[in-house]
């Protein structure tokens, strides 16, 4: 569990940015690893000031060398096309220093983003359209990380979306059971290992180079793209913590996964959860057009399967936080990770049930 912040780590952090008239600082967003604040200053300046969460991310120096890269990376292609830097990606504002982050005398490490204003991140689909500009702008992401060279970016989660590894864990973790928690949830555990032989459908086609390795997001839920509350349109994609090389279908796939339920992703009623195959399609479409064609054959077959193995795999991973004691993700209650990983298995069975329908619309979209 997190250490909590004092009133003096805040003193601090402000201070090294040169907050001197802080008229709020209140938490802000549904993020599941960050502690993120929505600053205001007595001018009305607004910022985003975030703790970085060190058990996730064990280098943050690195991440956010990361994250620099990247921004300046799309700032320059986004002025070449014309587009508002400022407002179509994040901003990381130094510190008075001249520093990426701050490193508090409790070893927290804080950070500020210029807030981007007038924009909303959406934790459910409110209207498809919504859906689809998201989609296009996470397409587009990609595309214009296509010429990135991704040897310049470190790792900073090792094997973020291995499955077949995050599988192994799990099954550590379940025998070590140290919580003593395996005999509440036995039937989703066994629900996990009737899939052991899914988990490496995609990491085995990457390793046979059937598979490109691209520049990936890597965490493409709703939540993490700003639409612009004046044109509608998808304005920016946030949380850049984990783009690494990765694969486009689990890009695809994660997005699916938490916009194309018609349920919550911490949905108690799992009658309520399913895949809405309109959703899907209308995701497809505008993911394919912001990647500009660039997809290969073997991808497009596969983003269907992205969708279940995010899935599958996301809920495993609640899964094994539930069962080490809550550990990982942030929770509001107490069996919140297991409420998570029941709405995603109920998902998995019907992406599993609709896999064929899921396979036409792809190829009606692409036009294959
Ligand atoms: P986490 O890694 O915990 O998900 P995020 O970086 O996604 O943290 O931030 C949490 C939420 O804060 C986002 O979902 C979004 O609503 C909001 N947010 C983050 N950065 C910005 C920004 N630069 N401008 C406006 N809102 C932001
Ligand atoms: C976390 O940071 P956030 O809330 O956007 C997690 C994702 C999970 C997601 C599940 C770094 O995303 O991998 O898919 O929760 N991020 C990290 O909602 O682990
Ligand atoms: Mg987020």
């Amino acid at each position: 569990m997190d250490k909590i912040i004092t009133e003096a780590n805040f003193k601090e952090a402000f201070l090294a940015y040169g907050f001197d008239d802080v008229k709020s600082c209140e938490r802000y967003g549904s993020g599941h690893i960050n502690d993120t604040f929505l600053l205001i200053e007595n001018s009305g300046d607004k910022v985003i000031l975030q703790r970085m969460n060190t058990m996730v991310f064990k280098d943050p120096e690195m991440l956010m060398g990361n994250v620099l890269k990247v921004t300046d990376f799309l700032k320059t292609s986004i002025e070449k096309e014309g587009g508002d830097p400022k407002r179509e990606t994040m901003s990381v504002r130094l510190t008075k220093d001249k520093k990426p982050f701050f490193k508090d005398s409790d070893d927290n490490y804080w950070r500020v983003y210029e807030f981007i204003d007038k924009a909303t991140g959406y934790d459910s689909v409110k209207r498809p359209k919504d859906f689809y500009e998201s989609a296009y702008a996470f397409g587009k992401f990609q595309r214009y990380l296509a010429s990135f060279d991704a040897s310049r970016l470190g790792e900073v989660i090792k094997d973020f979306h291995n499955t077949p590894k995050r599988y192994e864990r799990f099954l550590q973790v379940v025998k070590e059971d140290v919580k003593g928690r395996a005999k509440t949830c036995q039937k989703e555990i066994d629900f996990v290992n009737a899939r052991a032989k899914a988990m490496s459908e995609a990491t085995d086609m990457l390793k046979n180079g059937e598979l490109p390795l691209r520049v990936t997001h890597n965490d493409t839920k709703l939540n993490n793209v700003l639409i612009d509350d004046k044109t509608g349109m998808g304005l920016c994609v946030i949380d850049l913590d984990t783009v690494m090389p990765g694969l486009s279908i689990n890009d695809f796939g994660d997005s699916i996964r938490f916009g194309a339920n018609t349920a919550v992703e911490d949905e108690p009623d799992v009658s309520k959860v399913s895949l809405s195959l309109e959703l899907f399609e209308c995701y497809a479409e505008g993911f394919l057009k912001g990647c500009g064609g660039k997809l290969t054959d073997n991808e497009l077959k596969m983003l269907p399967v992205g969708a279940k193995l995010m899935t599958l795999e996301c809920g495993m991973r609640f899964l094994t936080d539930y069962l080490e004691g809550d550990v990982y993700f942030n929770t509001k209650y107490a069996d919140h990770n297991l409420v998570r990983c029941r709405t995603q298995f109920a998902l998995v069975k019907d992406i599993e049930d609709k896999m064929d329908k899921c396979h036409e619309i792809i190829k009606k979209v692409s036009n294959h």
